[in-house]
């Protein structure tokens, strides 16, 4: 772990140390999360994954548009993450933050993230807000109120069954170097597909693409974005075959997660409004989060502007964006970085 204030690096035992003991001061305390908290916990981050799903454009994917267009597809993407949460643990960064919420009854965390590790920690829900939902609770694609809460079954139905998904699920090729993943299956298709519309059945079976013509798409690096040709792919799956509203009967089942393009919660909304309307906050924590979806990208200026001081935590430094010289800044693994910046004695269980 390296710590260092914005301005210079004083010593970090100074600086953790001066941390602890605002913390220990601290009553107000608000952090905000992203998927950073989970990676050591094996799933990856959206980072990670280049943004990408079978090289659809997750953004795409985690919308109304994506689901109105092929529900199969989105079911695909989150039972894939449902199973992938399921077997996930909470790793000692989810504990640290369950333990400080015990320890501080003016703590809140404020998470981006719907994995539902931090409540396995043991987190206390009336401390928890959960910005964009939840892996686990299901609710009607037609809004007639029906809401599953804490649905654990895996698969939800045979067509979502694994194995039944294609190859490569979020970010399961990613080698621990976190290379972007390697161009799938669905990504030959895609090509595939574009060059037969353009050249036509015969010039194309002359000049069919082969993983080389793909290889270059991989060097490009973070800026890659799924080619034109992939949005023509369909799962293939048919409304039947996915998870049914028992409410009403005429409408699917949807992951009870917030997608682009939809507001957030009203009930966590008007929790977090108040937060930021009550009387000073003390301290805010900006943990594995890269700052670029909004509303939550807000938040940690909110908290400034209630007299919070900042702390960030994040495995790269370009990420902590408006840190300032007297914001703490603690790079690194936020499962190694919290277990130690937070276990001030009374904070220890
Ligand atoms: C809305 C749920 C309006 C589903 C998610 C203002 C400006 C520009 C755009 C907008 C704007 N306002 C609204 C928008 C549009 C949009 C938006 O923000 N777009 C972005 C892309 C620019 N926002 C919305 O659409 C929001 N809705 O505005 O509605 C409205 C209002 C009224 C009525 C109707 C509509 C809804 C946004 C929510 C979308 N849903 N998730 C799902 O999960 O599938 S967002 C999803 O992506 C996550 O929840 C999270 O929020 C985000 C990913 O960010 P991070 O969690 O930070 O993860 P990331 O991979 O990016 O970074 C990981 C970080 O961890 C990195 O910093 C890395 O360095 C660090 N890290 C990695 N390993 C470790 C680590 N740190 C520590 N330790 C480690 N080991
Ligand atoms: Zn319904």
């Amino acid at each position: 772990m390296s710590h260092q204030t914005a301005a210079s690096a004083p010593d970090p035992a100074q600086l953790v140390a001066s941390f602890k003991s605002h913390l220990a001061q601290s009553t107000r305390i608000v952090t905000i999360i992203g998927a950073g908290l989970s990676a050591s916990s094996g799933l990856p981050t959206f980072r990670d994954v280049n943004g990408l799903w079978c090289n659809h454009d997750v953004f795409l994917i985690a919308s109304p548009a994506g689901f109105r267009r092929d529900p199969g597809l989105v079911w695909q993407f989150y039972s894939e993450r449902r199973r992938a949460a399921l077997r996930a643990a909470p790793n000692p960064a989810h504990y640290a933050l369950a333990n400080l919420a015990e320890a501080k009854p003016g703590f809140v965390a404020l998470s981006q993230n719907v994995d539902g590790l931090l409540q396995r920690a043991g987190m206390d829900a009336k401390q928890l807000k959960l910005l964009h939902g939840n892996l686990f609770d299901l609710s009607c694609a037609g809004n007639c109120g029906y809401v599953d809460y804490n649905n654990f079954v895996d698969p939800l139905c045979e067509v979502l069954s694994e194995g039944r998904v294609r190859s490569n699920v979020m970010g399961a090729d990613v080698d621990e170097g976190g290379k972007p993943p390697k161009a799938s299956a669905l990504l030959f298709e895609g090509i595939a597909a574009k060059n037969k519309k353009i050249l036509g059945e015969e010039k194309f079976a002359e000049v069919a693409p082969t993983a080389k013509d793909a290889a270059p798409l991989r060097e490009l690096g973070e800026e890659v974005r799924v080619p034109e040709a992939a949005p023509e792919l369909h799962s293939g799956i048919e409304k039947e075959e996915l998870p049914q509203c028992p409410g009403c009967g005429e409408h699917l089942l949807r992951p009870r997660v917030v997608w682009f393009g939809e507001a957030l919660p009203e009930d966590v909304m008007e929790d977090v409004d108040n937060l930021f309307k009550e009387e000073k906050i003390d301290l805010c924590i900006v943990l594995g989060t890269s700052s670029t979806v909004w509303p939550a990208a807000g938040f940690c200026e909110e908290a400034r502007a209630k007299g919070a001081r900042v702390a960030w935590v994040n495995m790269s430094a370009k990420d902590c964006k408006s840190a300032r010289s007297e914001d703490w800044v603690f790079l690194g693994d936020a499962a190694v970085v919290l277990p130690e910046i937070l276990n001030t004695s009374e904070n220890e269980k």
